[in-house]
């Protein structure tokens, strides 16, 4: 039995007011997520139950029940508040999956904050980019981050506390520097949690864009309503489930279903804080037995690359539901996992301003391999003319997804971008800016997205980042950075650059910029080719034709190119 036996009968009988309805909120409520994670199971019975379950690479293994996250998660509430945290005031969780990123995460919640999750790869001008934005009070992180963070001290100002969860020695300190240490924490049974609203600040998750600086999509406690009734109906999760959730909660994926979506059911989540291998990978599964996987394409290519001796060598019976998210899921992996685990994955698709899955294969559904499903129940999903961004109803004809606005965990706004948010919203709905088609049967078809963002290894990043980046190498005059596809991580970064007079291309300076980027940005940032180029194609008004870089890339038609100020 699924969490939902028919796709029909739910979208005909779904409203939000009855999701409340099971969690017992009534508009004008309070409503906070470190509560409805934690205190909320216990009073439900399920104090006992295991929550977290976290592996690290050397195999160790740590566990919480529920009843032991309420109270680690209320003294952490207790000791930012002491420090003179506010509510509303950023605290940056800048950390490997470690225990304390999950815990810190609803410690911040429960007392008011608002947290700001980044993924520890990040280098210093990720860092301090995405915390001048925020203007972020603490950050929460590891020794081993400390020099990227140290680094930029003088120009974060406003950075007045910086956590460490795993010194104990407190000589070695240095200015805003602070210890928590959860084990010498006092154990608080109690804690006057923040009375949060449905509109009160949440979750600020940065993600990149075409243009500018990364964007902070700022997130309501409400949102807690669409992640919680998503798990339930697209994961399926059940109380005797045994979930993992591969994702790292830098990315929304990691904390909409890594924390709130599966623990707002009390559901056992599992985390390896480890590097991917297969063998890792599967080990993880059957030593835990662990029933339902959420993951990403890339990392199932990954998996198909490694062959299925591998697999052989392992017990996975445990599984019983495998879903996908962040990249479109080829046909082929679909069908791969049939062959080797027994079982499709269900490819889902939303994004970082949606919050909460927008279209599913639920486990009651046919999966047609390829297609990310049907739209959640309760949420409008259509598709827009690509140029007027008028509403239509043809089926097999490519528009832009589009969401009518009013689900739970919609973004709020764009931190200290109102107009970049109001300009996501035409015509009376939400565009998601990716490109797909719906079939007679009210599949949906990804086809591309309609921006040049770069989607490597089921992240996105701005080409506008790594050129502005870029720019900042002595070397280089001009630059331009599209997406390549790439077999594994569907698209991987390449970057064209034009050199200053005086400067010889060779393969020494290939690496070390590569390397500057790595660096500054991010692993996933870092070119992975390098073109050197005399001059870049731009349009009459200066603006780089990323389009003809790319379709060279992709083997496409270069398209019209009258606007075009040189040929390349
Ligand atoms: C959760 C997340 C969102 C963008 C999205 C689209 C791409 C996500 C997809 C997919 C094809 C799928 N994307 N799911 N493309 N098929 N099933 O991924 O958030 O990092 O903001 O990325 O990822 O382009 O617009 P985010």
């Amino acid at each position: 039995m699924h969490n939902i036996s028919s796709y029909e009968e739910t979208i005909e009988n779904f409203t939000w007011k009855s999701v409340e309805e099971e969690l017992g909120y009534k508009p004008g409520d309070t409503i906070n997520i470190g509560e409805y994670c934690t205190d909320r199971i216990c009073r439900l019975g399920m104090g006992k139950r295991k929550a977290l379950i976290w592996q690290d690479h050397s195999g160790n293994v740590k566990t919480w029940t529920f009843d032991q996250m309420r109270v680690d998660t209320n003294s952490i509430a207790w000791y930012l508040e002491n420090m003179g945290i506010k509510p509303g005031d950023r605290v940056c969780l800048f950390m490997d999956k470690v225990p304390e990123l999950y815990l810190g995460f609803l410690g911040i919640l429960k007392m008011g904050a608002i947290v700001q999750p980044l993924f520890s790869a990040f280098g210093t001008e990720s860092l301090e980019t995405r915390l001048e934005d925020a203007k972020t009070t603490a950050i929460i992180t590891q020794k081993k981050h400390l020099p990227k963070i140290r680094n930029i001290l003088k120009d974060t100002e406003y950075l007045k506390f910086i956590i460490i969860v795993d010194q104990k020695d407190e000589l070695h300190l240095k200015d805003r520097e602070h210890i928590l240490d959860i084990e010498n924490l006092p154990k608080l049974d109690h804690f006057h949690t923040y009375k949060s609203t449905a509109e009160t600040p949440s979750v600020l998750h940065y993600t990149s864009g075409t243009t500018g600086k990364p964007k902070g999509a700022q997130h309501v406690h409400y949102s807690v309503i669409s992640q919680y009734i998503t798990t339930k109906y697209s994961l399926d999760l059940k109380e005797d489930d045994i979930y993992w959730c591969t994702a790292d909660p830098g990315w929304v994926t990691g904390t909409s279903y890594g924390i709130i979506g599966p623990w707002a059911n009390g559901i056992t989540q599992c985390v390896l804080d480890s590097g991917f291998t297969a063998e890792g990978w599967y080990s993880f599964i059957e030593k835990h037995k662990i029933t339902v996987w959420y993951t990403a394409p890339t990392a199932i290519r990954a998996l198909m690359k490694e062959g299925e001796e591998v697999i052989k060598k392992h017990d996975l019976s445990s599984l019983r539901f495998l879903a996908s998210i962040g990249e479109p899921l080829n046909a082929e992996a679909v069908l791969w996992s049939d062959k080797v685990f027994g079982m499709k994955f269900h490819d889902t698709y939303w994004q970082t301003e949606t919050g909460s899955m927008v279209i599913s294969n639920y486990p009651c559904m046919k999966v047609k391999p390829g297609s990310m499903g049907k739209p959640f129940p309760g949420m409008e999903v259509g598709l827009v003319d690509i140029n007027t961004h008028e509403y239509f109803d043809k089926k097999g004809v490519v528009g832009i997804i589009a969401i009518k606005p009013g689900w739970p965990a919609m973004f709020r706004t764009y931190r200290n971008k109102k107009e970049m948010y109001d300009q996501k919203f035409v015509n009376g709905w939400y565009l998601c800016g990716d490109r797909a088609s719906i079939d007679e049967d009210g599949y949906f078809w990804f086809v591309g997205r309609d921006d040049d963002v770069i989607n490597t290894a089921g992240h996105l990043v701005g080409p506008f980042e790594i050129e502005s980046a870029l720019l900042e190498h002595p070397a280089v005059a001009e630059s331009a950075a599209i997406g390549k596809p790439d077999h594994i991580n569907m698209e991987v970064v390449k970057a064209f650059i034009a050199l200053k007079p005086g400067h010889e291309q060779s393969k020494m300076l290939e690496l070390e910029i590569m390397n500057f980027i790595r660096k500054k940005l991010s692993p996933l940032a870092m070119p992975q080719e390098i073109e050197f180029v005399k001059s870049l194609p731009k349009t009459r008004s200066g603006k780089i034709m990323r389009r003809v870089l790319k379709a060279k890339e992709w083997g496409e038609e270069i398209g019209d190119i009258s606007t075009l100020e040189n040929n390349m």
